[in-house]
């Protein structure tokens, strides 16, 4: 193997930008132990290992939306059972900041479902930033494709980071969305880099994509002119109503396996262990945290689907001897 990875534990290596498809794939192509083992290395080196940051969502904003992402119950094409709701009152907006801290959170997550927000609701979108990042939490909004005049705003607003996902390789994406092109995505991050807020951005796996497809969209993220400060990568949570709902099951190995990589070409960001985890088993989680995850969503809904309780985390945290990131 001739990868410029951290071989040794404890090991910073330069970040590097020029990844090839190839070595993605010589990665995921390692023996399970071997990945594990060169992941968590890079992992420890660059972060603290028993530490996990917890990230809360909200949907501000929810369905109604005109984009016709296979996976999203929030689609106006798909009927998932989502009740659609207007933009939250700001009130309203707080209250849950509040109770997110309260229980820990250091980062408050907001999502909408827009294809691109309008003027008008960017400027909505000014004092609920404010607000929340008063209360000493970390901001996050995603509110779809973003200009470069309206990410300047939400700079100017303090927003500390805007989650906008690859979500697949550049080649399997026209079989996933067609109302907008791998290059919008492309598009909207270079505005929001250039706005000097931190990039959150990842996808999701096993939406019938193959490994090329994965290490693909890995490629994609990390040959950025920066690496996004945060990664979230999504199991797919199958919604009845929504033309992914039965796609086949991805073995969990190879989601570990994606995490992992993903670790090692992006050592020094957030890599969060993000939706599908009612799905999966303590010990999988606990070869994500291995594997180089240090971050989750919690509490116990996502945007619109089911996340684990908030007791079964705390359990499984004092169980791996595991704390909250205070952010
Ligand atoms: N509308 C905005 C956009 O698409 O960027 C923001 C909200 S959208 C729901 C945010 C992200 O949630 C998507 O990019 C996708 O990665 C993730 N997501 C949506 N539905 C999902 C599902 N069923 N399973 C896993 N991740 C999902
Ligand atoms: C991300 O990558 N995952 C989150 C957040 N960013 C916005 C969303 C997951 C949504 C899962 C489906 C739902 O609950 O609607
Ligand atoms: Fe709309 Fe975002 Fe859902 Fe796509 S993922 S349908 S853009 S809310």
């Amino acid at each position: 193997m001739t990868l410029q990875i951290a071989s040794e534990a404890g090991t910073k290596t330069s970040l590097r930008h020029d990844w090839t498809r190839q070595d993605v794939l010589d990665l995921y192509g390692m023996s399970f132990n071997d990945l594990l083992f060169e992941a968590h290395g890079v992992h420890r080196a660059y972060h603290e290992p028993n530490q996990v940051q917890i990230a809360t969502l909200l949907s501000i904003k929810t369905g109604g939306c005109p984009e016709d992402c296979k996976y999203c119950p929030q689609s106006v094409h798909y009927e998932a059972g989502v009740e659609p709701h207007a933009l939250m009152k700001i009130e309203d907006v707080m209250e849950a900041a509040r109770a997110a801290k309260d229980q820990g959170a250091s980062r408050f997550c907001m999502g909408a479902a827009w294809r691109s927000p309008t003027e008008r609701q960017i400027e909505q979108m000014v004092p609920i930033i404010e607000g929340v990042g008063s209360l000493g939490l970390e901001t996050c909004v995603t509110l779809g494709m973003l200009s470069d005049k309206q990410a300047s705003r939400l700079a100017e607003a303090g927003l500390d980071y805007y989650n906008h996902n690859l979500d697949t390789s550049p080649e399997y994406y026209s079989q996933i969305i067609s109302t907008r092109t791998f290059e919008d995505r492309l598009d909207t991050l270079h505005h929001v880099r250039d706005a000097g807020i931190n990039v959150c951005s990842g996808g999701i796996v096993g939406m019938g994509e193959s490994r090329a497809d994965r290490a693909g969209m890995l490629t994609e993220l990390a040959n950025m002119p920066q690496h996004p400060q945060s990664v979230p990568i999504n199991m797919l949570v199958r919604v009845e109503g929504t033309p992914l709902d039965e796609v086949e099951d991805l073995d969990i190995f190879e989601f570990i396996r994606t995490i992992a990589v993903a670790r090692i070409m992006m050592p020094a960001s957030w890599v969060r262990l993000s939706a599908g985890r009612t799905e999966m088993s303590r010990e999988a989680q606990s070869l994500c945290f291995f594997a180089g995850a240090n971050s989750i969503f919690g509490g116990d809904k996502l945007l619109t689907t089911a996340n684990p309780e908030q007791d079964a985390d705390r359990a499984l945290f004092k169980t791996l001897g595991i704390t909250a990131h205070a952010g």
